[in-house]
């Protein structure tokens, strides 16, 4: 029987399925393997459904069983693979877009006003026992109504945060490397550079994947022509973002506040960024719904039905 190792705890239906359909695997102990560990469980399975979480890096693909076919991520993210060492490999690569985007976009959202009217500092003023002073102006955040929001990467995550965005009244402007035809761009400001987006972006959220290409472009530089009392949400990849360049210009004003679901080290985040007032931050949560995990896990297992069944998996990446 065709042997699936999952690589960390999905959800019972998806389990029920897995195990019905397959010999499954499980990681119950839900921790994230070793590189030593991943490599062996990896030795006798057809397949495997990993995480973001698990690295499969050239040396690792190197070191699977020729037995393996198909890496079936449970993510759309798929910087954590090397792509064209599994082609080379033989190894097939899917992951699981769409049925995430308006599960990331609600939590892109969350992380925007959180932000923008203060979330984390007034929840922990409040449970703290330190709200003892009202005045007009106290606590006074910033009004997202009527901005402009910047979206970097018009993908699929990008264009449900740029439908609640409108809902919200305000204003979409983005850069990706193609412009959308009109009917998907709603009337949302395209701009051919990221130099153009960021000098409008009152809100910029980010919705690109990580490459090695854009890795920290969010950097200094690309803080400074940003309006001054600007806010950064990210629920893409922390390694689009330079971590210093960030707690600088929070620190000094540049930015309002910045709402981040990701970051450079996982688990754990940024300390520097965690002891700042102007944030509000969560623990890489974006897809983290019972119906959207639900979905991940089917779709990804949808694809490994088609490998095993000869068929081209939907959401093949490499
Ligand atoms: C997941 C993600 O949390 O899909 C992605 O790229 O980062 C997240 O949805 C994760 O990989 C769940 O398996």
């Amino acid at each position: 029987m065709t042997r699936v190792l999952v690589t960390r705890r999905l959800t019972d239906a998806v389990h029920a399925r897995v195990e019905r359909d397959y010999e499954a695997v499980l990681n119950m102990a839900d921790r994230v393997f070793t590189r030593d560990e991943l490599i062996a469980a990896c030795q006798e399975v057809d397949a495997v459904i990993p995480c973001h979480s698990e690295i499969f890096d050239a040396a690792v693909i190197a070191a699977l069983p020729d037995r393996l076919k198909v890496i079936a991520n449970h993510s759309v993210g798929v910087d954590h693979v090397d792509l064209a060492a599994a082609k080379a490999r033989g190894v097939i690569v899917t992951n699981t877009p769409d049925v995430l985007s308006d599960a990331t976009a609600e939590i892109a959202m969350l992380c925007m006003l959180g932000a923008a009217r203060r979330g984390s500092e007034g929840d922990r003023m409040v449970r703290e026992g330190r709200w003892d002073f009202w005045s007009p102006a106290f606590m006074v955040g910033r009004q997202v109504t009527g901005k402009r929001l910047g979206i970097l990467g018009m993908g699929r995550v990008g264009r449900a945060m740029a439908d609640r965005g409108r809902g919200f009244g305000m204003e979409i402007h983005y850069h990706n490397r193609r412009r959308l035809e009109p009917a998907a761009e709603k009337g949302a400001v395209y701009h051919d550079t990221l130099e153009g987006l960021l000098a409008v972006s009152d809100v910029l959220s980010l919705h690109c994947p990580a490459t090695p290409e854009n890795t920290g472009v969010m950097n200094a530089a690309a803080f400074a022509r940003m309006p001054d009392g600007a806010i950064l949400v990210n629920t893409a990849r922390g390694a689009l973002v330079d971590e210093a360049a960030l707690v600088a210009a929070l620190r000094s004003g540049k930015l309002f506040a910045a709402g981040l679901d990701v970051f450079r080290t996982e688990p754990g985040g940024n300390p520097e960024i965690a002891a700042l007032e102007n944030v509000f931050l969560l623990p890489h949560i974006g897809s983290a719904t019972t119906e959207t995990r639900d979905a991940m896990g089917f779709r990804a297992l949808d694809n490994v039905d088609a490998v095993f069944a000869g068929r081209e998996p939907g959401d093949r990446v490499a």
